[in-house]
C-alpha cells in the first residue's frame, strides 16, 4: 500500500487552547480539517516516525471515524505501531499510563472533556509526549505554526479497521494493536491503593456509595476496579455505559451538572460517599453525607493524609496548583514543610514538575487531582484515593473535611462562569480590569484592602520558559483573591470565569454556606469588572 499525498489547506484557529483543539464536530467534519492537524503533529515530531503511538478517546460521536482517518495517516507517515483502545475509547488518564507503561513516542487523545457530545456538539484532539502529559506549549506552538503552513497530508488507501476485536492487525507496513483499555490502568491504581482495606468497608454493608459515569468513559474502568476488582455492589456505578451523546447530558461532574448524584447523598438516608467523572475521565467530583468537597479542598486533604495510602506512604516531594485552585494546599504545604507551586491553569503546566520530582500531588479548582503515577489528572484516581481514606481513617467524609479545616482554617472558595458571551465584550472587560491592575494595591474594593493585583505569568522552574496572560489576579488582605480568566477550552463566544476565594482561619466560628458566606466579595467582584454594564449579565450561568 503506498502513501497517497492529498493536497489541503491550512484552516483557522487551530492553535490548541487549555487542553488541545475544541471545536465543534461540523468543524472537524470540513474535508481535511482534522487530517491538516494530526499531519502537522507527524512533521513536528519526528520521532514519531519509525516509533509507537497510543490512540483512544472518550468514545463521543465522530471518535470512532477519526479514529480510523488517524490510524491511515498513522501507516502513510511511517509510524511502526498504533496501539488503540478497544472500541477507541481510553480514558485520559489511562491513555497517559499506557504511553507511559510501553515507553511510547506520545499519544493522540480524542476528547472534548465535559463538553456534551453528538453531531451538533463538540470533538476535540490533543497530543500528548511521551511522559505521558499534555503538549507543552512549546510543542503546541509548533504544531500550531505547522498547520498554517500545511498544504498535502499523507494518508493510505485503506478499508476501515475493526476497533472492537483485540489483538494484532497490519495496515500497510503498520502495526495496530488493539488493546484493553482498562487492564493497564486497574493494574496501575491496584498498585497505589490499598484494595484489601477498602474491600473489608464494602463488605461491612455498612457503606452506601455510586459513583456516576455520566455515560461517558469511566463507566468500564469504574465497573472493572470497584465492582470486579474492590467488590463493591453491582450498581455501584451509575450510567456506566459510554454513550456517544452521553445519554443528551453534559459529562461535567459538578453541582451544577450531576444534581440526580447529589440528591442521593441528602438527608439521613444518604450516601455516605458519592463521586462522578467527566467525559474523558480525568475530572471528579467527591460527595458525602450531605456534604460536597469543593476540589481545591480535596487536594489539601489528599495531601495532609497522603502518608495513610501505600502509593503515598513515604511522603510527598511537594504540590502544585493551578493558580485560580484556592490556597488550602499551600497551609498544607507550609505545615508539612515542602512547596507549594502555583502554576497557570492547565495540566500541562504541572509535567515538568512531576517528571523533575519536585511535586508529587497537584490540583485544579476545576475538579481535576493527580499525582505523578501519570501525567493527567485522573478521575478514578481521585475517588479510590478518598475511598481507600475512608477506609484508613474509618470517618465519614464531613467529618475529615470538618477536621481539617479546623487544623488549617477554611478557604471558602466559588467559581461563577458567564458562558457564551460575546468575545469582544469579554476581551474588553479583561482589558478593562487589566488597566485597573496597577492602581489597586493599597486601595479599598468594599471592606478588603488589595495587597496585590497582577496579570498572572509563570516562569517554569525546570525548563525557564515563561507563559504570561495567565488570568487577572487581585489579592485581598487576610488570603482572601478575586480572579477573571477567560476560558480556552470553550467552542461558542468566550466564557469569563471569576474565581473567588475568601480564608477565614478559625472554622470552629461559623460553617456559613458558601454562597452566603462569599456574597460581599462576589459583589466586589462583579462591581469591579463592571460585569452588568458591559455584558448585561445579573447572574452568572454555572456556580460552582
Ligand atoms: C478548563 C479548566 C482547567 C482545565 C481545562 C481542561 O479550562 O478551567 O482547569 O485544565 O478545562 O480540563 P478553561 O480554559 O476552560 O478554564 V478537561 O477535563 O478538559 O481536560
Ligand atoms: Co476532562
Amino acid at each position: 500500500m503506498d502513501a497517497k499525498i492529498i493536497a489541503t489547506r491550512p484552516f483557522d484557529g487551530q492553535r490548541p487552547g487549555t487542553s488541545g483543539l475544541r471545536k465543534k464536530v461540523k468543524v472537524f467534519r470540513q474535508p481535511g480539517y482534522l487530517e491538516n492537524f494530526v499531519q502537522a503533529i507527524f512533521d513536528t515530531r519526528a520521532d514519531l516516525k519509525g516509533g509507537v503511538l497510543v490512540l483512544g478517546g472518550d468514545g463521543r460521536y465522530y471518535n470512532r471515524h477519526a479514529i480510523q482517518i488517524i490510524l491511515r495517516m498513522a501507516a502513510a507517515n511511517g509510524m511502526s505501531k498504533v496501539l488503540v483502545g478497544q472500541g477507541g475509547i481510553l480514558s485520559t488518564p489511562a491513555a497517559s499510563c499506557v504511553i507511559r507503561k510501553y515507553r511510547t513516542q506520545g499519544g493522540i487523545i480524542l476528547s472534548a472533556s465535559h463538553n456534551p457530545g453528538g453531531p451538533d456538539a463538540d470533538f476535540g484532539i490533543k497530543f500528548n509526549t511521551p511522559n505521558g502529559g499534555p503538549a507543552p506549549e512549546t510543542v503546541t506552538e509548533a504544531i500550531y505554526a505547522r498547520t498554517g503552513e500545511l498544504d498535502s497530508y499523507r494518508t493510505l488507501e485503506a478499508a476501515d479497521l475493526d476497533l472492537d476485536r483485540l489483538g494484532e492487525v497490519k495496515l500497510g507496513a503498520m502495526t495496530v494493536a488493539i488493546i484493553d483499555p482498562v487492564a493497564d490502568y486497574a493494574d496501575l491504581m491496584e498498585s497505589l491503593f490499598d484494595f484489601t482495606a477498602m474491600r473489608r468497608l464494602f463488605d461491612s454493608g455498612a457503606f452506601k456509595m455510586r459513583f456516576d459515569a455520566m455515560h461517558a468513559v469511566t463507566g468500564p474502568y469504574a465497573i472493572e476496579i470497584l465492582e470486579n476488582r474492590i467488590g463493591a455492589m453491582p450498581g455501584t456505578v451509575m450510567n456506566g455505559k459510554p454513550l456517544e451523546d452521553f445519554g443528551k447530558g453534559h459529562p461535567d461532574p459538578n453541582l451544577a451538572h450531576a444534581k440526580e448524584l447529589v440528591a442521593m447523598t441528602k438527608g439521613a438516608d444518604g450516601l455516605d460517599f458519592a463521586a462522578a467523572s467527566d467525559g474523558d475521565g480525568d475530572r471528579n467530583m467527591i460527595l458525602g453525607k450531605d456534604c460536597f468537597v469543593t476540589p481545591s479542598d480535596s487536594l489539601a486533604i489528599l495531601a495532609a493524609n497522603a502518608h495513610l495510602i501505600p502509593g503515598y506512604q513515604d511522603g510527598i516531594a511537594g504540590i502544585a496548583r493551578s493558580m485560580p485552585t484556592s490556597q488550602a494546599a499551600d497551609r498544607v504545604a507550609e505545615a508539612l514543610g515542602i512547596t507549594c507551586f502555583e502554576t497557570p491553569t492547565g495540566w500541562k503546566f504541572f509535567g515538568n514538575l512531576l517528571d523533575a520530582g519536585r511535586i508529587t500531588l497537584c490540583g485544579e479548582e476545576s475538579f481535576g487531582t493527580g499525582s505523578d503515577h501519570v501525567r493527567e489528572k485522573d478521575g478514578l484516581w481521585a475517588v479510590l484515593f478518598w475511598i481507600n481514606l475512608l477506609a484508613a481513617r474509618k470517618q465519614p467524609v464531613a467529618r475529615i473535611v470538618r477536621e481539617h479545616w479546623h487544623g488549617f482554617g477554611r478557604n471558602y472558595y466559588t467559581r461563577h462562569d458567564y458562558e457564551a458571551m460575546d468575545a469582544q465584550a469579554a476581551g474588553d472587560l479583561m482589558d478593562y480590569v487589566r488597566r485597573l491592575l496597577p492602581g489597586l494595591p493599597g486601595t479599598k474594593l468594599g471592606d478588603y484592602r488589595v495587597e496585590y493585583a497582577d496579570d498572572f505569568a509563570y516562569t517554569d522552574p525546570i525548563d525557564g520558559s515563561r507563559s504570561g496572560g495567565q488570568g487577572l489576579r487581585i489579592g485581598l488582605e487576610g488570603g482572601s483573591r478575586i480572579i477573571y480568566r477567560l476560558s480556552g477550552t470553550g467552542t461558542q463566544g468566550a466564557t469569563l470565569r471569576v474565581y473567588l476565594e475568601s480564608f477565614e482561619p478559625d472554622a470552629t466560628r461559623h460553617n456559613w454556606e458558601t454562597q452566603a458566606a462569599m456574597r460581599p466579595l462576589i459583589l466586589v467582584a462583579r462591581e469591579l469588572a463592571q460585569i452588568e454594564t458591559r455584558t448585561g449579565r445579573t447572574q452568572p450561568d454555572v456556580i460552582t
